[in-house]
C-alpha cells in the first residue's frame, strides 16, 4: 500500500517536472526568458529545442505578446571582434532526432518593445512556428538567476530556488 502511493507519488512528480511542449515531434525544455533589468525595454528567451521525428525541422518564426516585435536572433563577431546581434530571417534548423540550443552568446528569442517590465517569477507565453510541425506555444518563466551556462544539458542543476508557479492555463 505504502508502496503504491510512492509510486504515485514519484509519477505526479515527474509529470509536474515536466516542462517540456510536445505537438508529437518537437519538444522545448529547459527554457527561460531575461531582461537586464526591470525597466529594460528588450530581452530574450533561451530554451533547448528537441526534434524526435524522423525529418528536420525548422524553427521559421517566433512570437509573442509580450513584446511589440519578436524575432529569432544570433550573434556574430563582427570585422572588428565586436559581437553583434542579427536577426536570423531563414531560421533555425532541428535535426531529426537532434536538437538545436538557444542559449547566452548565441541563437536566441529576441523581445524588442516590450510591453511590461519583466521580474523574475514572471511568466511570457511565446508560440514557437515550425515549418513541419506548426506552431507551439509555451510558457517560458522569467529566471534572472540563471548564470550562463553552455552545458546546459546537464541536470540536476537548478539552484534551489523554487519560483515554478502552475503554468497550465494556455490563453489560446
Ligand atoms: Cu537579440
Amino acid at each position: 500500500m505504502s508502496f503504491k502511493s510512492l509510486s504515485l507519488a514519484a509519477v505526479a512528480a515527474v509529470a509536474l517536472a515536466l516542462p517540456a511542449i510536445a505537438d508529437g515531434t518537437i519538444s522545448v525544455n529547459d527554457a527561460y526568458a531575461r531582461v537586464a533589468t526591470k525597466i529594460s525595454k528588450s530581452g530574450a528567451a533561451f530554451m533547448i529545442i528537441e526534434n524526435t521525428g524522423t525529418e528536420d525541422d525548422r524553427l521559421v518564426s517566433v512570437s509573442s505578446d509580450v513584446a511589440k516585435r519578436t524575432e529569432l536572433h544570433t550573434h556574430k563577431e563582427d570585422t572588428n571582434g565586436n559581437m553583434q546581434m542579427i536577426h536570423v530571417e531563414d531560421g533555425f534548423v532541428v535535426p531529426a532526432g537532434g536538437m538545436h540550443g538557444l542559449a547566452r552568446g548565441g541563437d536566441h528569442v529576441m523581445f524588442m518593445g516590450l510591453m511590461r517590465g519583466l521580474e523574475h517569477g514572471d511568466v511570457v507565453t511565446v508560440t514557437l512556428t515550425f515549418e513541419n510541425a506548426g506552431d507551439v506555444t509555451l510558457e517560458v518563466p522569467v529566471d534572472l538567476e540563471r548564470k550562463p551556462d553552455h552545458s546546459q544539458m546537464k541536470h540536476g542543476d537548478h539552484s534551489g530556488h523554487d519560483d515554478h508557479s502552475d503554468h497550465s492555463g494556455h490563453s489560446d
